[in-house]
């Protein structure tokens, strides 16, 4: 005898075989016409399971969590499902009683508005989200724009030959300053990332000698913005896939494509929250720092290691301000005055537009996920070692109206300039 779920996961199961039992890595469209995202909520293991067998069985990409592995008992998970697939994934919901709504329609649709297409030819705009080439312009034109304020320097090339440069804004000074290093666009597809620190070297720029709390910040300190870590992913979504993740480098013995950066870097490397396998979106890679791009941050915050003071990396979305640990669910040595921080911080941002974030622990708080940059940079030393994820909570996800950039960043500038104060605050 069966039960009736069991009867109807069997006939789930024998659907599904209809589609092939190989697991199929996402192809690369450019177009996603009739692609819905999904807000799935679990309350039971065979949910969980049954949310999973689907990820085996058809093309699912997961948006939050970002893998199936990571998908728990009551959480929301965010999946996005192609067109093909939308009948099979309504009825397997619809019989085991899967509680979900529909939070994009139309992803094509989604993607098309997301960008004010009326001003074109589009050139470099705070509040649009550029391309690698109006970054890489913008880059060369704003760090030569006030030399007694800002400077750059290429720290290595991506794995496609693409130019990672730092920029250091802070007042010349004959002595060595501490410093802040934040980086942005880890992930390819979180569009608003890079667009912040953008906005970020613009404000610096444009409030110092104006802002009290800039002006001291920048005499007294030095912060080092990367504003696109993962350029050749970055790239990749403007050319062809709006919702790659991943570095695009190749390895032998896969025709998979690309690494997350951000399950690369040498911290519990590949223990949890990680995958194995090549085709994940999150793959660990071969070994840690096997990204170049990883290894050129890693390498560039070792070299100044003695004068960094904390870490700031932005992502997208979940509004969320996570600290240490990611691959462990031990609390950091400086919990309580990580997490005190990041209150105040999350109360600035919030003050702006009533935005709320949720603060803590990576692993309690989102999930967990070994191989992060944060907890490297806090494992090396770097104590202030904070991950960012901006808006919004699933309503667009990454795909965040270019309307949006602007109440965004600045709400976010408020956080920052919080967590730079304390950290000044406590230097001596
Ligand atoms: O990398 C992730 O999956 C998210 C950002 Se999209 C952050 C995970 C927690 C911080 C990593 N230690
Ligand atoms: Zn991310
Ligand atoms: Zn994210």
């Amino acid at each position: 005898m069966l039960s009736r779920r069991e009867i109807s996961l069997t006939a789930n199961m024998k659907v599904l075989l209809l589609f092939g039992l190989v697991a199929v890595a996402l192809a690369d469209v450019s177009r996603f016409e009739g692609e819905k995202v999904f807000r799935l909520k679990p309350v039971l293991d065979e949910h969980v399971t049954l949310i999973r067998d689907l990820a085996k069985n058809i093309e699912v990409d997961f948006w939050r969590p970002e893998s199936p592995e990571l998908v728990t008992i009551d959480i929301d998970v965010d999946i996005r499902v192609p067109a093909m697939y939308l009948d099979i994934v309504y009825t397997i919901l619809q019989q085991n009683d899967i509680e979900h709504e529909v939070l994009i329609e139309d992803l094509q649709t989604a993607v098309d508005d997301q960008t004010d297409e009326k001003a074109s030819p589009r050139s470099h705009s705070y509040t649009k989200y550029n391309d690698w080439n109006k970054i890489q312009s913008w880059i060369a034109s704003i760090s030569s724009s006030n030399p007694s304020l800002i400077s750059k320097q290429v720290i290595g090339n991506t794995y496609e030959g693409r130019p990672m440069t730092v920029l250091k804004l802070g007042k010349k000074s004959s002595s060595t300053k501490p410093a802040i290093f934040m980086d942005c666009g880890i992930h390819a597809r979180e569009w608003i990332s890079p667009a912040f620190c953008q906005w970020f070297v613009k404000e610096a720029l444009a409030t110092y000698g104006s802002d009290s709390q800039m002006t001291s910040l920048l005499n007294q300190m030095d912060v080092f913005v990367l504003p696109v870590f993962n350029i050749d992913g970055y790239d990749y979504t403007h050319k062809s896939n709006r919702m790659w993740r991943k570095t695009r480098s190749r390895k032998s013995g896969s025709s998979c494509i690309g690494t997350d950066p951000n399950r690369n870097f040498n911290a519990g490397w590949c223990s949890t929250g990680a995958s194995n396998n090549p085709c994940s979106d999150t793959f660990c890679g071969y070994k840690p720092e096997s990204e170049i791009e990883v290894k050129n941050v890693a390498d560039f915050i070792r070299r100044n290691k003695s004068i960094i003071k904390a870490y700031i990396t932005i992502h997208s979305y979940s509004q969320l301000l996570l600290f240490p640990y990611s691959y462990t669910y031990e609390l950091a040595a400086h919990h309580s005055e990580l997490l005190k921080v990041a209150e105040g911080a999350s109360a600035a941002l919030r003050s702006l537009y009533g935005t709320r974030y949720t603060s803590g622990p990576g692993a309690t708080t989102i999930y967990p996920a070994a191989g992060g940059s944060d907890d490297w940079a806090y494992d090396l030393g770097v104590k202030y070692s904070y991950t960012f994820e901006l808006r919004d909570t699933g309503r667009y996800g990454f795909l965040l109206p270019e309307s949006q950039i602007k109440p965004t960043c600045e709400e976010t500038m408020l956080a920052v300039k919080y967590i730079a104060a304390y950290v000044q605050k406590n230097l001596y």
